[in-house]
C-alpha cells in the first residue's frame, strides 16, 4: 500500500489502536522494520505493529554499527519515513533517548508530535551497545534514580493520552540479575511507563522466566518481549508467560543481507542478470507493491 493513493488512519487512530492492543485478549506482534518498504510488507502480511529498530536503521539505511551513533533527528526521520509508508501503529526504537534527561523529554516530544504511535527508551548509559553483541564489551546502565527522573519529566511532557511510552529495562543483558530488573521494572511503571520491554539474551528463558515469576507488576503494566535470541516460542507461548507485545526485531534486515549477498554472488558469479531473475522479485511487483498503476492514473486521471 502506499500512502499517496489509500486512505490513511489518523495518527489518534493508530495510537488508540495500540493503546487497546495493550490491554486486548491477543497479543501485539510487531516486526521489526529498517526502512518504509520493509514496513509497508509488514503491513501486508498482516502483523499488528511495526516495530522502528535502531539496529535495522543504523545497519540498513546508514552502513553503521548500533553504537548509538545514529542521531535523534536521523531516527526520526527514519521513524516518519516508515509511519507514512503503513496504517499499523509504529513503535520507535529511541535508543536511550539520545543523551541526558533533556534529551529523553526533547526525544519523547518530538515524536508525539510527529505522530509515531510509541516510543521505547532504554536504560543502556550513551554510548549505548547493541545488546544482542556477544563480544567482550562494558555494558553500563544509567542509575535507576535518573532513568525515573527521566520517564517521569518525559511522561510530565506528554500532551496526548494514548501516546505510549515503553521503559526497556537492560539490567538482564548487563548482567545485573533478575532482582535488579524487577527493581527497574518496579520503579519504571511507577515513574509513569506505560509498558515494560524487559530484555534478555538469555536462550533457556530461565531469567526471563525468573523474572516473570519475581515482577510484582505482572498484569498491571504490559510487557514486551524481543525474544530474538530465544526464538522457540511462539507469540501465543510468549503471550501465555505473560508478554502482550511481542517483537521480532530483526528478522527482515536479516533476510535482506541475506538476499542480496546470495544474488551477488550469483551475479558474480554467472555474470548475467538472467542468473538472479528466478530468485528475485518481478521488477512488475516491486511497481504493484507502491501502487505506481494507481499513481499514475491520479496523474493522468485527476
Ligand atoms: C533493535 O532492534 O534495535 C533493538 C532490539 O533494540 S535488539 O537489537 O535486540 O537490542
Ligand atoms: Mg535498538
Amino acid at each position: 500500500m502506499t500512502y499517496i493513493t489509500q486512505p490513511r488512519p489518523s495518527a489518534a487512530d493508530k495510537r488508540a489502536r495500540l493503546r487497546a492492543g495493550l490491554t486486548g485478549p491477543t497479543p501485539v506482534v510487531a516486526i521489526g522494520a529498517h526502512d518504509a518498504m520493509s514496513a509497508s510488507l509488514v503491513e501486508g502480511a498482516g502483523f499488528d505493529a511495526v516495530w522502528v529498530s535502531g539496529f535495522g536503521v543504523s545497519t540498513m539505511g546508514h552502513a553503521l554499527p548500533d553504537l548509538n551513533l545514529i542521531t535523534m533527528t536521523e531516527a526520526l526521520d527514519a521513524a516518519c519515513r516508515i509511519d507514512a509508508a503503513t496504517r499499523l501503529p509504529v513503535i520507535a526504537d529511541c535508543d536511550n533517548g539520545y543523551g541526558g534527561l533533556i534529551n529523553v523529554v526533547r526525544t519523547a516530544v518530538a515524536y508525539e508530535r510527529a505522530g509515531i504511535a510509541a516510543i521505547c527508551v532504554e536504560d543502556n548509559l550513551f554510548p549505548k551497545r547493541n545488546s544482542l553483541y556477544l563480544g567482550q564489551t562494558m555494558r553500563e546502565l544509567i542509575p535507576v534514580d535518573e532513568q525515573v527522573r527521566r520517564i517521569r519529566a518525559a511522561k510530565a511532557a506528554q500532551t496526548t493520552a494514548d501516546f505510549v511510552f515503553i521503559a526497556r529495562v537492560e539490567a538482564l543483558i548487563a548482567g545485573h540479575g533478575v532482582a535488579a530488573a524487577c527493581e527497574r521494572a518496579d520503579a519504571y511503571a511507577a515513574a509513569g511507563a506505560d509498558a515494560i520491554l524487559i530484555h534478555s539474551k538469555d536462550k533457556t528463558l530461565a531469567e526471563i522466566e525468573g523474572f516473570l515469576a519475581q515482577w510484582s507488576g505482572r498484569g498491571q503494566t504490559p510487557l514486551v518481549a524481543v525474544p530474538t535470541l530465544f526464538p522457540d516460542f511462539t507469540a501465543e507461548q510468549l503471550h501465555a508467560k505473560g508478554f502482550q507485545v511481542i517483537i521480532w526485531a530483526n528478522q527482515l534486515m536479516r533476510a535482506s543481507v541475506k538476499a542480496m549477498e546470495d544474488t551477488l554472488g550469483v551475479l558474480a558469479a554467472e555474470r548475467k542478470a538472467a542468473a538472479v531473475d528466478p530468485h528475485i522479485a518481478p521488477v512488475n511487483h516491486v511497481f504493484e507493491l507502491v501502487d505506481t498503476a494507481a499513481g499514475i492514473a491520479l496523474e493522468e486521471q485527476a
